[in-house]
C-alpha cells in the first residue's frame, strides 16, 4: 500500500522522493511504504544525513575543508536556498547537494519535534564525523576496538536514536525502548559493521580504513598486506575475528524490534537487518572481500523483503537460517571457531526463548 500520492505533493517533495530513489538502493522501497505520519520526516531525515555523509566520504574535500563542513551542516537546514555543488565528480549523491534547497524547503514544514530531533542528530553526527576525519588524515585511524565502536556510535546509532524517538514521538514503539538505549544502538552497530566488514575493498581504494589496528595487526603487519593475495588465510581470519565482533548485536536486534507496535514501522525496521544478517553469511570466510565489492543477490533481497519480514517470529526465523549457514562455513582451523561458534549458538538459544519450537 502506498502512502503516496504524488498529484497532492509540492513540487519540492515530489523532488525529495526523486532524490531517495536516486541516492538509496535498499532505504526508498521501505521508506515509501512507511505510515502517512511517519512518511515525510523519516525520508527527509534519510536525506539530510545522505546529504551530511556525502561531505563525509567525499575524499577529494581535504580534511581542513571537511571538517567545519560537517560540524556545522545542521545550520543548513535552517539557510533557506543553501545548496552546495563542491562535491567530486564522482561522488555518486552529489546531486542530492546541489538540491539541496528542496529538502530545505520540506523540512521548514515539518512538526517542530520532528525538526528538532533531526536537528538535533544532525549536531551529533557531523561532529562525531569530524572527529573521525581529522584522526584519519592526521594520526593513525581507528586503532581500538572502543574507538571503531564510537565511530560506529556516530554514523549509526545515533540515526538509531533518531528513528527511535521520532517512533515514540508518533506513538508507534514503545516508549520503554527509550529507557533501553543499548537495544537502539545494537540495532545501528549491526548494521554499520556489516558495512565497514563488506565495503573494506572500497574503502581501501578510497584510503579510508575503519577496521580497527588493534585487531587486523594481529594478523599482518600493515594495513595494505590484508588485500596481498599471498595473505588470504590471515586475512579470512581478521575477517573472521570482525564477523565475531558484529554478530554480537545480533540478539539485542531481535529485542529491540519486539518493541515496535505499527506493521509498517515493523518492516522498515526489520528489512535493513535481515539483509544484514544475509551480508555477514555472504561476507564470512569469502576471500572476495579482498577484491571486489560484493553484495547479496537481487533475488535474495527481494525474497527478504516480501517474504520475511511480517512479523518477528519470520524475522527470527531469517535469523536462524543465517545463522546455520554461517555455522557450516565456520572452520575448525580458524582461531576464532570457538567463539563463532559459541556465539552462533547463543542466538539460537536466544531465538527459542522468544518462539520455542514447541
Ligand atoms: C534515516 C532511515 C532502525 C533503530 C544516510 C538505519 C554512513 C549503515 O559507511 O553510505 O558511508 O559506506 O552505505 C537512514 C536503527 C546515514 C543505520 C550510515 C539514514 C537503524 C548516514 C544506517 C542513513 C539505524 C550515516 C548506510 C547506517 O550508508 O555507509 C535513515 C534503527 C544514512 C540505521 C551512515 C550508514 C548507512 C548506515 P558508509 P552507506
Ligand atoms: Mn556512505
Ligand atoms: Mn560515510
Ligand atoms: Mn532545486
Ligand atoms: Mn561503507
Ligand atoms: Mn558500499
Amino acid at each position: 500500500v502506498h502512502q503516496r500520492d504524488p498529484s497532492k505533493e509540492a513540487a519540492t517533495l515530489q523532488s525529495c522522493f526523486k532524490f531517495l530513489n536516486m541516492t538509496s538502493r535498499s532505504f526508498s522501497a521501505v521508506i515509501q511504504e512507511l505510515n502517512h505520519e511517519m512518511l515525510v520526516p523519516i525520508a527527509l531525515f534519510y536525506l539530510v544525513l545522505r546529504g551530511l555523509d556525502t561531505i563525509e566520504d567525499d575524499m577529494t574535500i581535504s580534511a581542513p575543508v571537511k571538517e567545519p563542513m560537517l560540524r556545522e551542516f545542521y545550520k543548513n537546514l535552517k539557510k533557506d536556498g543553501w545548496t552546495f555543488n563542491g562535491n567530486g565528480p564522482d561522488e555518486k549523491d552529489r546531486e542530492l547537494l546541489v538540491h539541496f534547497d528542496d529538502v530545505i524547503v520540506e523540512m521548514k514544514k515539518l512538526k517542530e519535534n520532528y525538526f528538532k530531533i533531526i536537528e538535533d542528530i544532525t549536531i551529533k553526527m557531523g561532529n562525531g564525523m569530524a572527529d573521525y576525519a581529522i584522526n584519519a588524515e592526521f594520526q593513525s585511524g581507528v586503532v581500538t576496538v572502543a574507538e571503531y565502536e564510537e565511530y560506529c556510535h556516530y554514523v549509526a546509532g545515533l540515526v538509531g536514536e533518531g528513528l527511535t524517538r521520532l517512533f515514540v514521538e508518533g506513538g508507534y514503539a514503545n516508549p520503554a525502548l527509550l529507557e533501553r538505549m543499548e537495544l537502539t544502538e545494537s540495532m545501528g552497530q549491526f548494521l554499520q559493521k556489516v558495512n565497514i566488514i563488506r565495503d573494506v575493498h572500497e574503502d581501501f581504494l578510497d584510503n579510508r580504513r575503519f577496521w580497527p589496528k588493534d585487531i587486523w595487526s594481529k594478523y599482518v603487519d600493515n594495513w595494505d598486506d590484508i588485500f596481498d593475495p599471498k595473505n588470504r588465510t590471515k586475512a579470512l581470519q581478521c575477517s573472521s575475528e570482525m564477523v565475531l565482533n558484529a554478530l554480537k548485536h545480533a540478539d539485542e536486534c531481535l529485542f529491540y524490534m519486539a518493541g515496535i507496535k505499527e506493521q509498517s514501522v515493523f518492516n522498515f525496521v526489520a528489512i535493513p537487518q535481515t539483509m544484514a544478517i544475509a551480508t555477514i553469511e555472504l561476507v564470512f570466510q569469502n576471500p572476495r572481500i579482498f577484491d571486489s565489492h560484493i553484495k547479496i543477490t537481487k533475488g535474495d533481497a527481494c525474497h527478504l523483503m516480501t517474504n520475511s519480514t511480517q512479523n518477528l517470529r519470520l524475522v527470527c526465523d531469517v535469523f536462524r537460517k543465517y545463522a546455520r549457514r554461517i555455522a557450516q562455513k565456520n572452520d575448525p582451523r580458524d582461531p576464532h571457531y570457538l567463539e563463532i561458534s559459541m556465539a552462533l549458538g547463543k542466538l539460537e538459544q536466544f531465538i527459542e526463548t522468544l518462539f520455542p519450537s514447541q
